[in-house]
Order: C-alpha cells, then sequence, then structure tokens
C-alpha cells in the first residue's frame, strides 16, 4: 500500500500540489507548535509535582491539526487521552485540559458548545461511542460527521472491530483516525498484528480507507480533507504513521523497550520541523513569525496555568459525585466519611 506522503524530511515537496493558501499553511504550524509547547509544559509541571499523570504528544501534532482543521463546528470528536492538539483546535479550553491531567473531575466538562467527548481511557471505548454519534445524525438527516482518534493498539480491541463492522452496516459519516506511533505503550506494532498496515484493515468491512505519513502536515489534510467528502457515503478509516517522541506516559520509560537510534531516526521526521523547512523555503517562514507564536502560546500557558492554579483543588468528596443522579446510601456514607461534599 502506498504512503501519501507530499514533503520530504528536508521540506521539499514529493511532487506537484495544489497546495492550502499561505495563511492556512501558517495556521497548521502555528497551531503544531503551539500544542508541542503546552505538551512540552505540562510534561515539566508533571515533574515538578503540578499535574497528576500526562500522556504526552510530541510528534503527532501534524494529523491532529489537519484533522480538526478539516472539521466544522457542528462536527464531533471522541478522542482518547493523547488528542488534545485536535481537541483544543474545536474548542476545548485549554484550562479545561489542564485540569484534567491534574486529576481534577471537571477536567471532563465540556463546554455546551463545543462538540468533543471527554477524554477516554478505555482503549477503542470511543470508537463504539462515535458511531453511536454518526448513526443519530444519520437517522436525524443532520449534515454533521464524526472524528474519533485512537492507537494502534486499540485495533487489538474487540471494540474496533465492533465499531468498524456497526458504522459499515450502517454506512455512518464517521472517520475513524488511528494514531500508528509504533507502540502502545511498551509492545511494538509488529508483536500484536499479523498485516503490514492497519489501513488495510478497512478492507475486512468494505470500508473506504487512507494510508498517510502522519508526520506531513500537507499530506494529513489532503487525505483529512478527501475522507471528509467520502464520510458523506459512509465510514472512512485513515491509517496515520507517526511516532510518539515522549514516553507512553509520565509514568513509563521508553529507554527500556526502544532503542535511542530509533528514536533518533524518528526525530528526523518530525512533523513541525519538516513542515518549518518547508515555509523557510517558501519565504514564509522568520525568527519573527517563529518568536510572535512562542510569546502568544507562552503568554495563553501562563494564563491558563495560573488560573487553574488559582481555583482550590476539588475536595477528595468531589470524586464520588456523578456516581449516581441519586446518590444511595453507601455512596453518601463514603461521601461522609470523606469530610462531606
Ligand atoms: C481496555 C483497556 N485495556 C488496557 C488499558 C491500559 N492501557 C492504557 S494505554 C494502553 C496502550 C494503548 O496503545 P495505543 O492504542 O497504541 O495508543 P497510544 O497510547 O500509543 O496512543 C493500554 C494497554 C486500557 N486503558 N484500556
Ligand atoms: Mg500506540
Amino acid at each position: 500500500m502506498e504512503l501519501v506522503k507530499w514533503l520530504n524530511e528536508d521540506g521539499t515537496l514529493t511532487g506537484q500540489y495544489e497546495l492550502p493558501s499561505d495563511e492556512m499553511l501558517k495556521t497548521m504550524y502555528a497551531e503544531m507548535k503551539r500544542g508541542r509547547m503546552i505538551d512540552s509544559k505540562m510534561y515539566k509541571m508533571q515533574r515538578q509535582g503540578r499535574m497528576a499523570l500526562v500522556a504526552p504528544l510530541s510528534g503527532q501534532e501534524a494529523i491532529q491539526v489537519a484533522s480538526a482543521l478539516v472539521l466544522k463546528e457542528t462536527d464531533w470528536i471522541a478522542p482518547s487521552y493523547r488528542d488534545s492538539v485536535a481537541t483544543m483546535l474545536h474548542g476545548v479550553p485549554l484550562e479545561t485540559i489542564i485540569r484534567y491531567f491534574k486529576g481534577y473531575s471537571d477536567g471532563n466538562e465540556i463546554p455546551e458548545n463545543v462538540n468533543v467527548l471527554p477524554i477516554q481511557i478505555i482503549i477503542a471505548a470511543q470508537l463504539l461511542h462515535a458511531v453511536g454519534i454518526g448513526l443519530a445524525s444519520k437517522i436525524k438527516k443532520e449534515d454533521v460527521k464524526t472524528i474519533t482518534f485512537f492507537g494502534d493498539g486499540a485495533t487489538s480491541q474487540g471494540d474496533f472491530h465492533e465499531a468498524l463492522n456497526f458504522a459499515s452496516v450502517y454506512q455512518v459519516p464517521v472517520i475513524f483516525i488511528c494514531q500508528n506511533n509504533q507502540y502502545a505503550i511498551s509492545t511494538p506494532v509488529h508483536k500484536q498484528m499479523n498485516t503490514e498496515t492497519i489501513a488495510e484493515k478497512a478492507n475486512a468491512y468494505n470500508m473506504a480507507y487512507e494510508y498517510v505519513d502522519g508526520n506531513d502536515v500537507l499530506a494529513c489534510y489532503d487525505v483529512m480533507k478527501r475522507a471528509y467528502e467520502k464520510a458523506n457515503e459512509g465510514p472512512v478509516l485513515v491509517e496515520a504513521v507517526t511516532y510518539r517522541q515522549g514516553p507512553h506516559t509520565t509514568s513509563d520509560d521508553p529507554k527500556k523497550y526502544r532503542q535511542q537510534q530509533e528514536e533518533m531516526n524518528w526525530a528526523e521526521k518530525d512533523p513541525i520541523v519538516r513542515l518549518q523547512r518547508f515555509l523557510l523555503q517558501k519565504g514564509l517562514w522568520d525568527e519573527q513569525f517563529e518568536s510572535r507564536i512562542e510569546k502568544t502560546v507562552s503568554e495563553e500557558i501562563e494564563e491558563a496555568v495560573l488560573a487553574v492554579e488559582n481555583t482550590p483543588a476539588p475536595t477528595l468528596a468531589e470524586m464520588l459525585h456523578h456516581v449516581y443522579e441519586d446518590v444511595p446510601l453507601v455512596i453518601q456514607e463514603q461521601i461522609d466519611a470523606l469530610g462531606g461534599a
């Protein structure tokens, strides 16, 4: 299967393409850079004991930015824990993301007008939710599409196959986006599947598919625009081949299961560096542009972190809120034991 790839690692094009506008190219760069800066700040904060646990996404910005940029406000995202670049672009406030990774349950409260589901930790469960939204929009004859993100490991779950099968039987407008970042924690892709690609699994469900260099934002944008159109007819599976540059989470040490040489090889394919080289050649990138982004994003981060850290942490008992609508005695007793709500 041929990988869709527009940008070489040195920033030159692999062929002749109809490029997005200069403004769009700069937006793609700025949003990827913003994602990288936020990710790196949250990682450091976790190390300083200011966050509970973080699942870094550095390296995976291109497919997330490209996907979010093709969506309309009325479309939905069903995300996993490593998709904040996409969800923020679709309207989830940075403050909410920070609260989530601090371990505050209200970090799961998505504003009413933002069509993003709460972060899903159960591997592949969000695919079923996406199919549910897709089926509902189809029944209601709404012009709405749903995208859902998941990892390579998620394709070994029953939920993945159930979701694709159901989506295909009912021809729902859902785009399944697999970020193949090469590992499910410490398990490399080749140890958990016997197919060469994930994209080809679409054949089993008679679904459309795309196979793309997930570190090439131009190719990802092209593929996502096509997938978005195809979703008018039925579901689409997109495999974006990428790499998680950091650990699985802040509780993981990737040195135990992958070689430094491999990390260095993938660093050469970094999506931000690649687009920066391309923009430089086109005269669209300079130091000023870079420092403007850095300044704006630093201020945004500073403000969000301050806002979160200046609000009191939730009480212990609050973790028992929302377990049931009507609180049963057994939960009330625990709430009381934790000092009351
Ligand atoms: C149903 C289920 N089983 C196991 C886990 C533990 N777990 C958390 S992340 C993860 C690996 C997922 O890998 P992948 O789907 O490739 O996503 P990535 O973390 O690489 O983005 C596992 C097994 C879980 N959260 N849910
Ligand atoms: Mg993975």
